[in-house]
C-alpha cells in the first residue's frame, strides 16, 4: 500500500494557514470543483483545442466536454482500482490528454507527477518509486523514442520489487497490449450525471495534494513538491489576474506542460479558471506557433529567454503579421537580457510580462501597466500581498535595501518543505519555513527584483534545470574518472550550457563521448549531457577544501571568450589550470 498522500509533506503552520484563509487567499475548494463551476456557467464556451491531435483533424472541447470527459476519465480511473491518494507518472508531450488526465486526477484526488517528455529511465524511475506511484502515462512515441516500452519496463521494475499492481496509460494510435488505452480512457463521457455525482463524494479536501512538481534540482536526484489544491489554485487565479485572463483569454502552451509556468501561471489552469481557452502545441517551433496564433487567435503565451529569441528573429525575417492577436508575452525560467526584453513589443507586437518564478512557490511578475524600464530591466514583484522576501547574507542577516543578496521567501503558496526529504530540507529552508531560492537577487527602490546571479549548485540551459551532482554522480560511472566538476558554460542562445571539468586517473584519459554514452546508457534526459569537457591535472579548491566552481565558470568563460575552442564544441578541449 503506498503512504498516504499528506504523510511527508510540510504543512504551513496554522497561523499562516488562517491568514491565508482569512486573506481569501485559500478559498477552501479543490481544484476538480472550481473547474466544475466554470463549466457550468459557460458550458458552450471553447475550453481546449489541440491543433495537431489525431493527424491533424484536431480535438476542440467546449468546456461541459473537458469537465465531463474529466469526470468520466477520474471514474475510470477509478475503476482501474486507482483511488484518491493514489500517484500517477504523468509523461505526456504537449495534448489533450495531457490536459484531460490532469483535470481527471485533480477531480479524483489522484496527483499527478509532473515528468517531463525528456526525462528517461532514470529519472521516470525515481519517481515512480520515490513518490510511490501506481501508474505512469506516456505517448507511444514522441521524437523517435519508444516511451511505451520504457513504461513497461518501469511497470516490470516497479511490480518485481514491490509485487504491486502497477498500469501503464498510452496515448497513441498504437497501444501495445498490457496498457491502457488512454485516449479512449479520455474519450466522452457516457454518464456524465453520474460520473459527476459520484466524484462530487470523494472530492479532495482543499488542503490535500494536488499536484507534485519537480525541483529544478541542485541535488542527485529531483525532489518533489507538493502543491495543495489551495496553494495551487491560488497561484494559478492570481497569475491569471495579473495578465488580465478573462473568458476571451486564448492561451498557447508550448513549453513542456508538466512545468509549473506553462501549468499554472497563469498557464494551462489559470486560463481554464478564468474561464478561457488553452491551445496545445507540442514544442515553440516559431513557424507552426506563428500560424497557430494567426489561427486560434491566440491572445497569451508563455516562454523561455531561449524561445523569446527564437520568435523574435523569426519575426524579424518574415513579419509579425501573424502574431496581431498576441496581447501578452511572458517570458520566465531563465535571465532575459535587458536587449532582448526591449525588442519583444516593438518587433512582436505583444506586451512582455517577465516572469520570476520557481515551482517551489514564490512568482514574481511585471505588471502590465509598469514602465517600459521597468518591464525590461527587471524580472518583477510577487504576485501576492502576502508574499514574504528577505535578501540576506550567507548568515541570514538581511542585507542594506538595494544590495544584491540571497533570496529567501515564504508565502501562500510556497510549501514549507520538500516531500519526504527531511535531510534536504533541513539545508533548502529555514528553521522558521523560509525557503532558500539559491538566486541571488537585489531589489530596486520601486521594489521590484533583479536576478543578478544564483548561489546553488545548478545548470540553467534555456530554463531546463540540471543539478552539477546528478551529472557530476553519473560520471563518476567511468572508472578513468578522479575527479569531476560541472559547470556552467554561457552559451549565446541558450544562456549556459554543461561544462565538465574531469581530472583523469594516472596514465588514463577521459572524452566527451565517453561522458554521454555512460549517461546515455543509464537513461537520463538528453539535456543534461555535458557539451564540453576540459580535463585538467586537479581542481582548484576554495579556502574551506570545496571545489571552486566560481572559478571554473571563469575559466570557461575566458576560454569561450578568447575563441581558442568552438562555443559548442563536442570536442575534448584538454587543457591545464
Ligand atoms: C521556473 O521554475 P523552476 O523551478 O524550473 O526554476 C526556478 C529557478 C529560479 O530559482 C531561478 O534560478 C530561475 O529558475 N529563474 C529565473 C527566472 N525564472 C526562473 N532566473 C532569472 N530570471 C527569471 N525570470 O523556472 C519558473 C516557474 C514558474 C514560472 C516561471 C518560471
Amino acid at each position: 500500500m503506498p503512504t498516504p498522500i499528506n504523510e511527508h509533506t510540510v504543512p504551513w503552520p496554522a497561523p499562516y494557514a488562517e491568514r491565508y484563509v482569512t486573506a481569501g487567499h485559500w478559498a477552501g475548494v479543490p481544484i476538480g470543483t472550481l473547474l466544475r463551476a466554470v463549466a457550468d456557467r459557460t458550458p458552450d464556451a471553447p475550453a481546449l483545442v489541440d491543433p495537431v491531435a489525431h493527424g491533424g483533424a484536431g480535438v476542440r472541447l467546449t468546456h461541459a466536454e473537458l469537465a465531463e470527459r474529466a469526470d468520466a476519465a477520474a471514474v475510470r480511473l477509478l475503476r482501474l482500482g486507482i483511488a484518491r491518494g493514489d500517484r500517477i507518472v504523468v509523461q505526456l508531450g504537449n495534448s489533450w490528454e495531457f490536459v484531460v488526465l490532469t483535470l481527471a486526477c485533480l477531480r479524483a484526488g489522484i496527483v499527478p507527477v509532473m515528468a517531463l517528455p525528456a526525462h528517461r529511465r532514470a529519472e521516470l524511475t525515481h519517481l515512480a518509486v520515490h513518490a510511490e506511484a501506481v501508474a505512469i502515462a506516456v505517448p507511444d512515441r514522441m521524437r523517435d523514442f519508444d516511451h511505451q516500452r520504457l513504461g513497461h519496463d518501469i511497470a516490470a521494475e516497479v511490480r518485481a520489487a514491490t509485487g504491486a499492481d502497477w498500469h501503464v496509460l498510452v496515448a497513441g494510435d498504437d497501444v501495445a497490449s498490457g496498457g491502457v488505452d488512454l485516449r479512449a480512457l479520455c474519450g466522452p463521457a457516457t454518464e456524465a450525471a453520474a460520473d459527476r455525482a459520484r466524484l462530487d463524494a470523494v472530492a479532495p479536501a482543499a488542503g490535500d495534494v494536488a499536484v507534485f512538481l519537480l525541483s529544478g534540482g541542485t541535488t542527485g536526484l529531483p525532489k518533489l513538491i507538493a502543491r495543495t489544491h489551495d496553494d495551487y489554485a491560488y497561484n494559478a487565479r492570481a497569475s491569471a489576474e495579473l495578465v488580465a485572463a478573462g473568458p476571451d483569454t486564448v492561451y498557447l502552451v508550448s513549453l513542456p506542460a508538466g512545468h509549473n509556468f506553462p501549468l499554472a501561471c497563469p498557464g494551462i489552469l489559470g486560463t481554464l479558471l478564468a474561464g478561457g481557452r488553452v491551445v496545445t502545441l507540442p514544442s515553440p517551433e516559431p513557424g507552426r506557433v506563428f500560424a497557430t496564433v494567426e489561427a486560434e487567435g491566440v491572445t497569451h503565451t508563455a516562454v523561455v529567454p531561449a524561445v523569446a529569441g527564437r520568435w523574435l528573429e523569426h519575426a524579424t525575417e518574415h513579419g509579425a503579421g501573424r502574431l496581431a492577436t498576441l496581447r501578452v508575452l511572458q517570458v520566465g525560467g531563465a535571465r532575459l537580457p535587458d536587449e532582448l526584453a526591449y525588442r519583444v513589443r516593438p518587433v512582436l507586437g505583444a506586451a512582455l510580462q517577465q516572469v520570476f518564478g520557481m515551482a517551489e512557490g514564490l512568482l514574481n511578475v511585471t505588471r502590465l501597466d509598469d514602465p517600459e524600464d521597468v518591464v525590461c530591466t527587471t524580472q518583477g514583484r510577487p504576485i501576492s500581498p502576502d508574499d514574504e522576501v528577505r535578501i540576506v547574507d550567507e548568515l541570514d542577516q538581511d542585507l542594506p535595501e538595494g544590495e544584491p543578496g540571497l533570496l529567501l521567501t515564504r508565502g501562500p503558496y510556497t510549501p514549507r518543505g520538500y516531500y519526504r526529504a527531511a535531510e534536504q530540507n533541513a539545508r533548502a529552508f529555514t528553521a522558521d519555513g523560509w525557503y532558500r531560492s539559491g538566486d541571488i537577487c537585489r531589489r530596486t527602490p520601486g521594489g521590484n527584483l533583479v536576478v543578478e546571479g544564483r548561489d546553488k549548485d545548478m545548470i540553467n540551459r534555456g530554463g531546463e534545470k540540471i543539478s552539477a551532482e546528478e551529472v557530476e554522480n553519473l560520471v563518476y560511472r567511468l572508472p578513468s574518472v578522479s575527479q569531476v566538476a560541472a559547470v556552467a558554460m554561457p552559451d549565446p542562445v541558450l544562456g549556459e550550457r554543461v561544462c565538465l571539468y574531469v581530472v583523469p586517473k594516472p596514465g588514463e584519459t577521459v572524452t566527451l563521448e565517453q561522458v554521454r554514452a555512460v549517461m546515455d546508457q543509464v537513461g537520463v534526459a538528453r539535456f543534461k549531457l555535458p557539451e564540453r569537457l576540459v580535463l585538467v591535472e586537479d581542481l582548484v579548491l576554495t579556502k574551506v577544501g570545496k571545489v571552486d566552481k566560481k572559478a571554473l565558470r571563469a575559466d570557461i568563460a575566458g576560454r569561450i571568450a578568447v575563441g581558442a575552442t568552438p562555443v559548442v564544441g563536442m570536442g575534448v578541449t584538454p587543457g591545464r589550470r
